[in-house]
């Protein structure tokens, strides 16, 4: 698990809060961490250093939060404090600039805004004191400069999680996720196959594909392509057995029969399920699909809006199988966008799309945020490997994801925090 003595400091997502004086970004942290680590005080100017905490903002993840003195200290001595806050920018993956509701914009965020974005640094504008005074003309504000906002009161914790879903939203993506780094070593063989039917597009091969494939060769090992009518022909034309298959989940069925025992073996959907989000979250979520019966409710969850295809793997396929897998009708409700429908307990299960267009935080935000509402989530990776009766074995090459099947019920519906997790090397 990565706890916080585990991740080193380069590792962690920077986050910086900047503002004028007693806008209340010591509060803000203490709000984010839900613990009394920043000195607050209503004297103005209590911050006066930068001072830098690892702490665990869930379901962020490991950050460091760095606390800023006031962006209009005066004099000598503050200007000194204003320099030496804008360093800060030099170690900031995300900025948070604080407002202080119960006053009026000045140059000072201006300036600091425009040095932000100069830098490329991602700005999440927080309006906080919402209790005391309206958010509103701050809203405006940060509108006018196209800035994510949110509105909070940090005394009250207001307003505190939808500001970490902006958060996550808004965080740059983490670099240390790989899609099989961890399963093969230099000079191994992969085996990909991608399906060449109706559905692939002309001339080209889908993303999944083509990102895990470029991650092969990444790790020295060798990429051996080929369509599943040629698998057989390919593993047998190899001097020794390849260190891992991976198929399209179309294909999952004559994949499986053709690859050796003894091989792993998984799918680019259950690898892009655990590049993009907490894999063991999701096959605890999938565990609730043995527990539908005729008449339940499914929400499919897609986080783009695309073009529905004729067999719409979202709209037709997953339904399909599911009611095959099922014996019966089932209810289905579809979601598409950054937010789940207002009307999202009456489900009792929730299928993710493979997030190909969001990052692994938000994905992760997603599962933290069902598992809040005891709504049980799977993805189509895996639910796809589920009604076709080979999640165990496309499980194999993750040991801990693979030891979530097995846990009793009551731990299934439990959040806990994201564990990268693990290959089998
Ligand atoms: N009513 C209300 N008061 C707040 C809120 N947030 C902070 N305050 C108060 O505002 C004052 C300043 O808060 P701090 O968190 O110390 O502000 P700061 O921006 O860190 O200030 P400096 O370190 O001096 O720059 C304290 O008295 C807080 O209790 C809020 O959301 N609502
Ligand atoms: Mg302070």
């Amino acid at each position: 698990m990565a706890s916080l003595n585990q991740t080193p400091s380069g590792e962690r997502l920077h986050i910086s809060i900047f503002g004028r004086r007693n806008s209340g970004k010591s509060s803000l942290i203490n709000a984010l961490t839900g613990q009394d680590i920043a000195i607050v005080s209503d004297v103005p100017g209590t911050t006066t250093d930068p001072v830098s905490k690892a702490m665990e903002i869930l379901p962020l993840g490991p950050v460091v939060v760095t606390d800023t003195a006031g962006l209009d200290d005066v004099g000598e001595l503050g200007a000194r404090r204003v320099e030496r806050s804008l360093k800060v920018l030099e170690r900031t993956d995300l900025a948070i600039l604080v407002l202080d509701c119960t006053r009026e914009p000045s140059p000072e965020e201006d300036r600091l805004a425009g040095d932000i974005a100069a830098r490329g640094i991602p700005l999440v504008a927080v309006a906080n004191k919402c209790d005391l005074a309206d958010p509103a003309p701050w809203e405006k504000w940060a509108a006018e400069r196209k800035l994510p906002f949110a509105a909070v009161s940090a005394v009250r914790g207001e307003g505190i999680n939808s500001l970490k879903g902006l958060l996550i939203r808004h965080a740059p993506a983490s670099g240390d996720q790989t899609i099989v780094g961890d399963l093969v070593s230099p000079g191994d063989v992969v085996v990909l196959v991608t399906p060449i039917d109706q559905a692939a597009p002309k001339g080209r091969l889908i993303l999944p594909q083509v990102m895990t494939i470029r991650d092969v060769l990444d790790q020295g090992a060798l990429a051996v392509v080929t369509r599943e009518r040629e698998l057989k022909q390919a593993i047998e034309g190899l001097q020794r057995p390849p260190r891992l298959v991976i198929t399209d989940s179309q294909a999952f069925l004559k994949a499986v029969a053709d690859t050796p025992p003894g091989v792993l073996f998984t799918s680019f959907s259950i690898l892009m399920a655990r590049y993009r989000g907490d894999l063991e979250g999701f096959v605890r979520g999938s565990k609730y699909i043995d527990r539908l019966r005729p008449g339940s409710r499914v929400l499919i969850a897609e986080a783009c809006t695309h073009h529905t295809q004729p067999d719409d793997i979202g709209k037709v396929q997953i339904p399909r199988w599911l009611r095959q897998y099922v014996g019966g009708e089932l209810e289905f409700g579809f979601a598409n966008g950054r937010d789940f429908p207002k009307d999202v307990s009456r489900y009792d299960l929730i299928i993710h799309c493979g997030s190909c267009m969001i990052t692994r935080r938000e994905v992760i935000w997603r599962q933290h945020q069902a598992a809040e509402l005891g709504i049980p989530m799977t993805n189509y990776g895996v639910a796809l490997a589920k009604v076709h009766g080979i999640l165990e074995r496309a499980l194999e090459p993750f040991p801990l994801a693979r030891l979530a099947l097995d846990e009793p019920e009551e731990a299934d519906r439990q959040w806990r925090p994201l564990q990268l997790t693990g290959g089998i090397r």
